[in-house]
């Protein structure tokens, strides 16, 4: 059966990110803001429907998506371009294009037991995260 990404996720690491960021034009201060922070994703998966909530003190972010279905993206509050992004299914693998100004851009999101792994790509630099479960009371 394929994964249900839908929960809440803590940010436990944070690998290259600088570097992806100074990819998309994002400026030192904000980099250097945006490299302390520790953001929450907050998925709601029914079916093939996606809200995807990254929750932090700096920004917030939220994209919503139907798997197969092309969409304009703004990426508002982030890098403030305009994309036209694609998420599809592959082998438990959300799997997003988001093409645009910028080449080889878009992200992969996959579960392995309670963490939540994310690649974000652009241009020559891959930024990876893991997110941990955060489990909710009974
Ligand atoms: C919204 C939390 C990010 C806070 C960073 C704030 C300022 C930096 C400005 C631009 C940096 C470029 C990208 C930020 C990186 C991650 C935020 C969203 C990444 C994303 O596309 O997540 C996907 C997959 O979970 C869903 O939108």
């Amino acid at each position: 059966a394929p994964p249900d990404f839908s929960g809440t996720w803590n940010m436990v690491s944070n690998e290259n990110f600088d570097r992806y960021m100074q990819s998309l034009g994002i400026d030192l201060i904000t980099r250097n803001l945006a490299k302390l922070i520790k953001p929450q994703k907050i998925i709601e998966q029914s079916g093939d429907s996606f809200v995807i909530r990254t929750l932090s003190s700096l920004r917030n972010y939220r994209v919503q998506f139907t798997l197969g279905q092309e969409f304009d993206e703004d990426t508002k509050g982030l890098d403030n371009r305009k994309c036209k992004t694609l998420v599809t299914l592959d082998n438990g693998h959300l799997i997003c294009v988001q093409k645009g100004e910028k080449k080889n851009r878009g992200w992969k999101h996959w579960i392995n037991g309670d963490d939540l792994h994310l690649e974000l790509s652009c241009e020559d630099q891959v930024c990876k995260q893991v997110y941990r479960r955060v489990q909710e009371a009974c």
